[in-house]
């Protein structure tokens, strides 16, 4: 099943088919990504100037605050803003670091996207930060990278392909619902993609490395307990 007929099932037949879509794809999915010639075979130089499939926003009036559920599988972790790092390493030509006030220096993005927690709830959310795809244009990936890999600080980790990561509506949201992002949430950065389940969407993320391979057992906290790696929607 393609990404876009999941979408579309997951769109017409509602949030009861979520379990049996998983159930019944991930496999599929699974040996698709692993034998995948694209988009794993493409260097970053390559992603940028592939174009994406854009999601449609949804309408500001179907956002629902109260359907966003706090999912968290630990502690919330406290995080100072004021010392607040966010750094960005791997094999890279640039690597760095960078404090809210840099990181808030990129240009702003805004997306309006549903959230679809595997438990079984979805919310109508809406995210404002920046661009992935900016921050990696930043520090310029080497040629050899095909993932990315977040760290939190409440010790949650997750692994992407590139290509999702730098994915034009895939942002390091600062803002949710217009607001300055809740710390239950994910305050003061987390992932927002349209493209990716919830628990691709790591929330406290502190560290971003763009790596050529996905090292023994760093998947994810869910992907290395079994849940689908790719994981799109
Ligand atoms: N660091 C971190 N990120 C995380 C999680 C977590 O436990 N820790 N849970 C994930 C899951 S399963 C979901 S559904 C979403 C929930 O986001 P929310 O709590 O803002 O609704 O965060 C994801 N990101
Ligand atoms: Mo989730």
């Amino acid at each position: 099943m393609s990404n876009l007929n999941r979408r579309q099932a997951i769109q017409l037949l509602g949030m009861s088919s979520i379990g049996y879509l998983l159930g019944s794809c991930s496999n599929d999915l699974t040996t698709q990504v692993g034998n995948l010639s694209e988009p794993l075979n493409q260097s970053f130089g390559e992603l940028l100037v592939r174009p994406q499939h854009l999601i449609p926003n949804f309408s500001a009036r179907a956002i629902n605050p109260k359907a966003l559920l706090i999912n968290t599988y630990d502690l919330t972790p406290e995080i100072n803003p004021i010392n607040y790092k966010l750094v960005v390493d791997g094999e890279v030509k640039f690597p760095t670091e960078l404090n809210l006030f840099n990181l808030k220096k990129l240009p702003f993005a805004s997306i309006i996207m549903q959230h679809v927690c595997v438990e079984g709830w979805a919310a109508v959310v809406q995210w404002g930060g920046i661009r992935l795809r900016d921050l990696a244009q930043m520090v310029q990936p080497k040629d050899d990278v095909r993932y990315v890999l977040f760290e939190s600080a409440d010790k949650y980790t997750d692994s992407w392909d590139l290509a999702s990561a730098i994915h034009p509506q895939t942002l390091l949201a600062y803002q949710m619902n217009g607001q300055p992002l809740p710390i239950k949430n994910g305050a003061p950065v987390r992932l927002a993609a349209p493209i990716k389940l919830g628990y691709k969407q790591s929330k406290w993320v502190t560290k971003i490395s763009f790596v050529s391979q996905i090292p023994k057992g760093g998947k994810g906290y869910w992907e290395e307990q079994g849940y689908e790696w790719f994981a799109g929607i």
